[in-house]
């Protein structure tokens, strides 16, 4: 008979911690960014009101963010709400706008005992005051938090923050802060709401939709991405560990000739 520990032993990857420690011996993506995708189809499969399946995410989003963090990554971008969203109907729109101050309300004293920083990026204007001060409030007493930088993009379009950049950029060359010699892709991504950040090396989308749906597209020109059929609710911490694996493979094959 086959000894199954005995196989096993020689690449111990069954047991997650064990799974961990290994693909810490490896670079790791500096930033990942999720399009968290599927929580809608999550319900309907279940025949529960999609709020159900937003709700179910909320956990994946606290799950994802703990192992991400002990993996030693430094930031992780989650795409929360897209500027397209607030086509949905109102009543979806109203609870989509309570859940991060669900979420902070019962997760944010864990985040601080990881030294997690929240972090958000997107136009504040039309947020609802009661999400923006919860968010804020959470950015203000994680600001001193030098772990990892969780940041959620809401009511984010890439188009319009590209725009905003462009118009930041001429506003400063009309003051004579900035002339046209000054332009460059460096300075370019100072101008964008990431300007603090690295750019993603890794984009995870779930529930198998293969499009970037206006998400971080001058951010993204470089990055590996990992597309998957599970709906963001049934993302497990296996399914990172596996994206993260495929990094892995795919950037050690350039052996470090992958730097732009
Ligand atoms: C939202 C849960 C995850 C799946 C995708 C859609 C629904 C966490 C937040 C959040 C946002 C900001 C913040 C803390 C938490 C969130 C929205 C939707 C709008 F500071 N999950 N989650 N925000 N979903």
């Amino acid at each position: 008979m086959i000894n199954k520990k005995k196989l096993w032993s020689k690449k111990e990857s069954h047991n997650p911690k064990n799974r961990i420690e290994e693909i810490k011996q490896e670079p790791v993506p500096k930033h990942i960014a999720i399009i968290m995708d599927g929580n809608g189809r999550w319900a309907k499969k279940r025949a529960l009101p999609r709020m159900a399946g937003h709700h179910e995410g909320m956990k994946t989003v606290r799950k994802v963010t703990r192992l991400v963090s002990n993996l030693g990554v430094q930031a992780l971008t989650l795409y929360a709400f897209s500027t397209e969203n607030w086509k949905r109907p109102k009543v979806e729109v109203d609870f989509l706008m309570k859940l991060p101050e669900e979420f902070l309300g019962t997760f944010l004293p864990e985040l601080i005992e990881e030294n997690v920083r929240v972090e958000m990026m997107g136009d504040r204007e039309q947020i609802p005051a009661h999400t923006l001060y919860a968010v804020e409030k959470a950015m203000k007493e994680t600001a001193g938090n030098d772990g990892l930088v969780l940041n959620f993009a809401l009511n984010y379009g890439s188009r319009s923050e590209i725009m905003a950049g462009v118009k930041n950029i001429i506003r400063d060359a009309k003051s004579g802060i900035l002339s046209e010699d000054d332009l460059s892709e460096e300075l370019f991504s100072r101008y964008l709401m990431t300007r603090h950040l690295p750019d993603p090396d890794l984009l995870i989308r779930t529930s198998g939709e293969i499009r970037l749906s206006n998400f971080m597209l001058w951010q993204l020109a470089y990055t590996e991405f990992w597309f998957t059929d599970v709906l963001w609710p049934d993302f497990t911490e296996a399914d990172l560990l596996e994206a993260v694996e495929a990094f892995q493979r795919r950037t050690r094959r350039f052996g470090g000739l992958t730097d732009k």
